[in-house]
């Protein structure tokens, strides 16, 4: 009886249903893709108001979101990116669709914040004639930001960077606000550099863009660029807006467990 059924298996394996699976796999896309160009904010968590804030806070910038949408339609379609840890690049993750294998290099498990820029120069050495273009939060950025001052020699190949200057550690934020009743601390990025205007000092490209107009079309500028020798830093001014924290499920709200008393406390020595 068992051998039997196992034979019927192989001959058939994989085929059962499959025109059936298909037709739910194609219809689930589209449905999602439909959902995804539909969407164009954050929600808040009961109790929390950051994403209504940040929104009426910086009324003309755009969301992350409609960031997204400005670089799916400048993206070329043979494009290798790169992407990093944070709130822009986690919410990016939904947007790039791939024709080929090999065309998206991610951070992966470990999560470091910094991948994004190194790993683009890494692909451009690798794969010279493709358009790469890599992407990460400001603050990502911030601390990967020394290959600046190497990028621009002459034997480097040329690419593209995106920065997602939302002016905060989003992702850090997000799970602050989330536990500690929209309370952060220790998450803000200074307002006053300009990483277009850091590119520019390094000999590099720097541009800075506030509309999903601007955005496109810098981003297939500056692919078209790449082929003569031309690096572009795009720095891509958002509101504050935050999607979903990582780890919601790995985490809880914390709990006091002692407390602390004023009491407790040495004198301070003066
Ligand atoms: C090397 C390293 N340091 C710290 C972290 C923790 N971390 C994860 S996301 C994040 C904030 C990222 O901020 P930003 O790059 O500005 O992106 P945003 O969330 O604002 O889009 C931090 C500090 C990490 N993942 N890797
Ligand atoms: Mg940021």
């Amino acid at each position: 009886m068992h051998n039997s059924y196992y034979q019927s298996c192989q001959k058939n394996a994989g085929n059962n249903d499959r025109e059936k699976r298909k037709a739910l796999i194609h219809q689930t896309k589209s449905a999602w893709l439909q959902k995804l160009t539909s969407l164009d904010h954050e929600e808040d968590d009961p109790g929390t108001t950051w994403n209504k804030d940040a929104r009426k806070r910086d009324k003309g910038r755009m969301s992350p979101r409609m960031a997204w949408r400005a670089i799916q339609a400048g993206l070329p379609s043979n494009a290798i990116i790169s992407s990093d840890i944070g709130n822009n690049c986690a919410i990016g993750n939904a947007y790039p669709t791939f024709e080929e294998g090999r065309k998206y290099l991610a951070p992966g498990l470990f999560g470091p914040c910094g991948y994004g820029f190194p790993a683009i120069l890494g692909a451009k050495i690798g794969c010279p004639n493709v358009p790469v273009v890599g992407f990460a939060g400001d603050g990502a950025f911030g601390i990967s930001m020394n290959e600046m001052s190497s990028c621009n020699r002459k034997e480097w190949p040329s690419v593209t960077m995106v920065i997602f200057r939302n002016y905060q550690w989003g992702a850090e934020k997000r799970n602050s606000i989330l536990w500690f009743d929209d309370n952060f601390v220790g998450t803000e990025l200074d307002p006053e550099l300009s990483y277009a205007k850091v590119a520019e000092g390094c000999g590099l490209k720097g541009v800075q863009v506030k509309t999903q107009q601007e955005l496109t079309e810098a981003l297939k500028k500056s692919c078209e660029e790449q082929k003569k020798g031309v690096t572009t830093f795009i720095e891509v001014i958002l509101n504050q807006e935050l999607g979903e924290p990582f780890r919601r499920d790995a985490m809880k709200k914390p709990v006091k467990v002692a407390g602390i008393n004023a009491k407790d406390m040495r004198p301070q020595r003066t």
